[in-house]
């Protein structure tokens, strides 16, 4: 044998041992080669990869949302339009309230309505004289956005704007390119007017103007702007990076895939994708592998799951009884972070300007019982055996579990420990693989399954009746590519 050859059967030994096959990812969105089989089909989608604006926004887990608008004056949840700026008056408005309060409850960014459905501006715009500087409110010399904007400075809180494409107020509202470029100029003003944004949340609402006509938006061209203007920014819901769920109940799906086949935005190519294969983002199903068989392209679309802390969005005197339960608001991040969305709590000021004690008792409700359940893993520092046990997932997030052949890790508790709650996260950023997994638990000399699931993705939690074990044992039965677990841990919550 020459000496190139022994080199170069060197060298593919040697990729193939450092388990090479792995290394090619794609950032975004892949599209398939004509005609391939499943199994190709299947190990390019366990390879798309999320964006670096993408990963960081998924590691938030918790978000806010606040509802603000002369609603909040007028006990409507969808103004006319034809409101009064004269309407808009929180006398009491502290916003330094709203971001200290939600930093509290474990939010890490906040999203405002800058202009909700009726059209008036949160702040001084040089678009429209339907805004904060038309209103009493500190004698037209306020500006809610910058308030916030500030607040959030002070407490390191991710900063996010909504504005809503609908306007029930602008003339040009129908004339589809004035009023593409009358947007464009808003959104400007809220991209360089106030430092930093980090997710730009376009609604999906959308109806008439006051002129009766309908609205043909120019997606392509707000993307581009925010692209230019806020690189790092996500843009959400009939933006490109962030999914909306389907619902607005707080429940996700149990199976979530981030890697979805449905096309994200709103652009001509996207919309033209979605019509063929029917698919909304209230399909039941986005991503499994029987969806893939058809389709051309799989993208990074991950879930965000938007629920308010009362039944309307926006405060109502009406329903300060009515704000959800601490329980209530731990079932919903069992079920959205705990099933690989980013939750989005809508927490809306009153109409003095000011979070009500209800809503911060159930937030201070929820952050305490969030912090109960992380406070003691019942695996961390237990110790692993089998084969593969070496890179054993130590729960600690610091390494990951990598099972080439045998999918299976067992542990023993360092104590035989109760437990009621699994965590189970995969390290996304190489890809959404797992498919199937389930937990057994050996307990008075019998294995038990104790839980099963699909889809991990970012973060799975599962709650299941409560049992004290001897043994653990974590299979994953199915998935598209090697799975790289970077975190299994035991909890027990009340
Ligand atoms: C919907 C809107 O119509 C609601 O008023 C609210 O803003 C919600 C978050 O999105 O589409």
């Amino acid at each position: 044998m020459s000496r190139k050859l022994l080199i170069i059967l060197f060298l593919v030994l040697l990729a193939s041992c450092r388990g090479d096959r792995d290394a090619q990812y794609y950032t975004g969105m892949v599209k398939f080669p004509v005609k391939p089989n499943m199994g190709v089909k299947e190990a390019m989608a366990a390879r798309v990869i999320p964006h670096a604006r993408q990963l960081e926004w998924q590691k938030l887990e918790m978000t806010a949302f606040i509802h603000f608008t002369v609603n909040t004056f007028t006990d409507m949840e969808w103004g006319t339009g034809k409101e009064s700026p004269g309407l808009f008056n929180p006398v009491a408005l502290d916003a330094d309230q709203w971001v200290r309060v939600l930093s509290e409850a474990g939010m890490k960014m906040v999203i405002i309505t800058a202009k909700h459905h009726d059209g008036f501006c949160l702040w001084p715009t040089k678009t429209t004289a339907h805004s904060v500087a038309s209103s009493p409110w500190k004698d037209g010399r306020g500006d809610v956005i910058r308030e916030l904007r500030d607040a959030c400075e002070r407490y390191g809180m991710n900063f996010g704007v909504y504005l809503s494409p609908w306007d029930r107020n602008a003339e040009c509202y129908g004339d589809s390119p004035a009023y593409n470029k009358f947007y464009m100029e808003q959104l400007t003003e809220l991209l360089t007017w106030y430092g930093k944004v980090d997710e730009v949340w376009f609604d999906g609402a959308n109806g008439e103007g006051p002129n009766g006509r309908r609205q043909e938006y120019d997606w392509q061209a707000y993307y581009d702007l925010i692209r230019e203007l806020q690189p790092e920014a996500v843009t959400a819901i009939m933006g490109e990076d962030v999914r909306w769920v389907g619902t607005e109940t707080g429940y996700g799906r149990e199976t979530e895939w981030s890697v979805t086949v449905l096309a994200p935005g709103g652009s001509p190519e996207s919309r033209a994708i979605n019509e063929k294969t029917g698919l909304t983002a209230m399909s039941e199903d986005l991503g499994s592998s029987t969806l893939l068989q058809d389709a051309g392209s799989v993208y990074w679309y991950p879930a965000e799951v938007d629920v308010s802390i009362r039944p309307g969005w926006f405060w109502h005197a009406s329903q300060d009884s009515l704000v959800k339960s601490p329980e209530t608001l731990a079932d919903i991040y069992l079920s959205s972070v705990g099933r690989n969305a980013v939750l989005l709590l809508n927490v809306p000021p009153d109409n003095r300007g000011l979070i009500t004690d209800n809503d911060i008792e159930s937030l201070t409700g929820l952050k305490a019982w969030i912090d109960a359940l992380y406070d003691h893993d019942l695996l961390n520092g237990a110790r692993p055996y089998g084969r593969g046990a070496s890179n054993a997932i130590d729960g600690n997030n610091s390494t990951s579990w990598s099972p080439r052949h045998k999918r299976i890790a067992s542990f023993v508790p360092s104590i035989p420990a109760t437990f009621n709650v699994a965590m189970l996260q995969e390290d996304i950023s190489r890809g959404q693989r797992v498919e199937k997994f389930f937990i057994e638990a050996l307990s008075e000399q019998k294995w038990d399954t104790i839980a099963t699931g699909t889809t991990i993705g970012y973060k799975r939690l599962l709650r299941f009746p409560e049992i004290k074990a001897d043994e653990i044992r974590l299979t994953i039965a199915s998935s598209r590519a090697t799975p790289h677990i970077s975190t299994f841990a035991l909890y027990y919550t009340e």
